[in-house]
């Protein structure tokens, strides 16, 4: 089932996921529903919170050499954790809950992390490049940040102009 995205400034985008403890049917149509959210949102990454669940369950489906999203590529992460990190990157990032605004964000060029698949088997794995970065973006989002509290000054103040620019267009 296609689920709504909620999206800023919704304050439930700032609720801190809580550990999945049971890797049942249940947590299985939740992530079957996210799957089936993110492809139909054009989206490469999605966190269950951005569905308004705050469990710390994640998905990531990269574009292939093809620009297509084959589900065999797709990264189903339940309660992950940095455990190295190295190096800087800038990519531009967007996100589903801040439609219309991408930015460039700074994060680690490379990250050591440890994850369960939806059976509970534990998985230790090394990401960098835009996997990386998605990674990083979607663990934010279980931490209760989005993207764009990670912007210089100044590219925060122009997300702002923009946001109250679309928001008084919108009432007209
Ligand atoms: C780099 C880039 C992105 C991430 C995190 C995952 N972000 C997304 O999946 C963003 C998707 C997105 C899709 C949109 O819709 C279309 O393009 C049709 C979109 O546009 C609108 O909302 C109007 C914005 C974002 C990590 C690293
Ligand atoms: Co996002």
């Amino acid at each position: 089932m296609i689920r709504e995205i909620i999206t800023y400034p919704n304050k439930k985008l700032k609720e801190p996921s809580k550990d999945i403890k049971k890797f049942d049917k249940e947590l299985h149509l939740l992530l079957d529903d996210m799957y089936e959210t993110m492809v139909a949102k054009n989206g490469i990454g999605l966190a269950a919170i951005q569905i308004a669940i705050p469990l710390n369950a994640l998905l990531i489906l990269l574009p292939d050499e093809n620009d297509e999203q084959k589900k065999e590529n797709l990264l189903e992460v339940i309660n992950p954790k940095i455990i190295n990190q190295k190096g800087s990157i800038i990519y531009q990032e967007g996100c589903l809950s801040v439609p219309d605004y991408y930015d460039d964000v700074k994060r680690a060029e490379w990250i050591e992390v440890e994850y369960y698949d939806r059976f509970g088997n534990k998985i230790v794995k090394e990401y960098d490049e835009l996997l990386g970065v998605a990674f990083q973006h979607e663990m934010d989002h279980l931490k209760g940040h989005l993207f764009i509290e990670r912007l210089s000054y100044l590219k925060r103040k122009k997300f702002d102009k923009e946001w109250k620019k679309k928001e008084r267009a919108k009432k007209k």
